[in-house]
């Protein structure tokens, strides 16, 4: 038996994002398009849920707040929304549970969809007017604050790839959207700032290990590269030093190159998802070790998979935490890991059918019915620590 001990103060938790888990959002840029009905009607049954977070040892949540529930008009603050949040954060401190409130999470309001979205320029004031609003009703409640959970996946499949809301294929658009997020959290990091109040503030990236499809090619070789360079870093040199930690989300390997119809047997080939995603686990420790350059905290924001029948997951968490604890004995700087996700829920243009949660959700009925890898989590949780039998 080998114990692999995590640092002290290791953040242990699950994420979420409203729209995912809240149900009844009929104002924001998803509902029609998306509708996600009740999903798991988290937004009346928090309590129950957090009761569930405790029992299984998990000391911090990560969340969203939704934008079009908090300023449903331009300008207009619902205080009714306003205060469902803080009740929302007060239960969670009640618990002494460590908070982490990601501003923004794909969706948007459908006010600011309307006159252009992340794309037009007034984005930055819209934003950072929220964000600050936000700030000052809930500073007191929050412990750590992410302006934009992954803004190049959300910027790409958005604007290039036509799958969500606003569905277009424009670069222009997409290169605008990436200069006001990149305008956008500078902006809330030095307003938030100006506060004493004790708290830090991030970014969500999503990094993915990037290999070259054939290692033996200079031309696929230099193509991983630049996929590691533009996915992984572009975003990150540009705000770095605005920024008081990194929030890391990885899923998977993704091999680049020049793909010939030949080559294709030698494709990924590792463990898949009920979703077709590469069970990678080394991959993190890959990333990780790329982060370390900035200097800055990590947390592991999302890491996770879709596993109806929880056949893979306890063995998915084991082995990225033995990667994780590999990257931190070699010096990376990692202090939280939160698993995605808490429980089932809408996985976005897929729907309802991708399950990633530890908790599995009875669309029906609504019921929460805690799934073994989940307990097998609850207990690295509450030992701070990997427990690795020999079998
Ligand atoms: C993302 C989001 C989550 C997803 C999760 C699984 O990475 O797209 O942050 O909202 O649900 O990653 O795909």
């Amino acid at each position: 038996m080998k114990k692999l001990k995590f640092p002290k103060d290791f953040l242990w938790g699950t994420a979420t994002s409203a729209y995912q888990v809240e149900g009844g959002i009929g104002n924001s840029d998803w509902s029609k398009v998306y509708p996600a009905g009740l999903a798991c009607n988290h937004y009346n049954l928090y309590e129950k849920d957090f009761d569930l977070i405790k029992k299984l040892n998990q000391n911090a949540y990560r969340f969203s707040i939704e934008w079009s529930r908090i300023e449903p008009e331009e300008g207009k603050f619902d205080k009714r929304e306003i205060e469902h949040y803080r009740r929302y954060l007060q239960s969670l401190k009640a618990r002494k549970i460590t908070t982490i409130v990601t501003l923004h999470h794909f969706t948007n309001p459908l006010w600011l969809a309307k006159i252009g979205g992340w794309a037009n320029k007034k984005v930055v004031f819209y934003f950072s007017r929220f964000a600050n609003r936000v700030f000052d009703e809930y500073k007191d409640l929050v412990d750590f604050w992410i302006t934009i959970n992954e803004p190049l996946i959300y910027g790409s499949i958005s604007y290039l790839e036509r799958r969500w809301p606003p569905k277009k294929r424009n670069p222009i658009l997409f290169l605008k959207t990436l200069r006001n997020q990149i305008t956008c959290h500078k902006k809330i990091y030095e307003i938030f700032h100006k506060s004493k109040n004790n708290f830090q503030i991030g970014i969500v990236k999503h990094n993915s290990y990037f290999e070259p499809f054939n290692s033996k090619s200079p031309l696929d070789r230099f193509n991983a590269k630049v996929y590691r360079y533009f996915w992984n870093e572009y975003f990150l040199n540009r705000i770095k030093n605005h920024l008081d930690f990194v929030g890391l989300n990885y899923y998977s390997r993704d091999k680049v190159g020049i793909k010939f119809p030949f080559q294709k047997g030698s494709e990924n080939e590792g463990k898949w998802s009920d979703i077709g995603w590469e069970i990678y686990p080394e991959g993190i420790y890959h990333v990780l070790k790329g982060l370390k350059k900035y200097n800055l905290p990590i947390y592991i924001t999302e890491n996770g998979l879709a596993d109806a029948k929880d056949k893979l997951r306890k063995d998915f968490i084991k082995n990225h935490l033995y990667w994780v604890h590999k990257a931190i004995e070699e010096g990376v700087d990692v202090k939280g890991y939160f698993h995605w996700s808490l429980m089932d829920n809408f996985e976005w243009e897929k729907g309802f059918d991708p399950r990633f949660g530890l908790i599995e959700i009875d669309y029906k009925t609504l019921e929460r019915k805690i799934r073994p890898s989940a307990l097998f989590y609850a207990k690295i949780c509450k030992e701070n620590a990997l427990i690795l039998c020999r079998d």
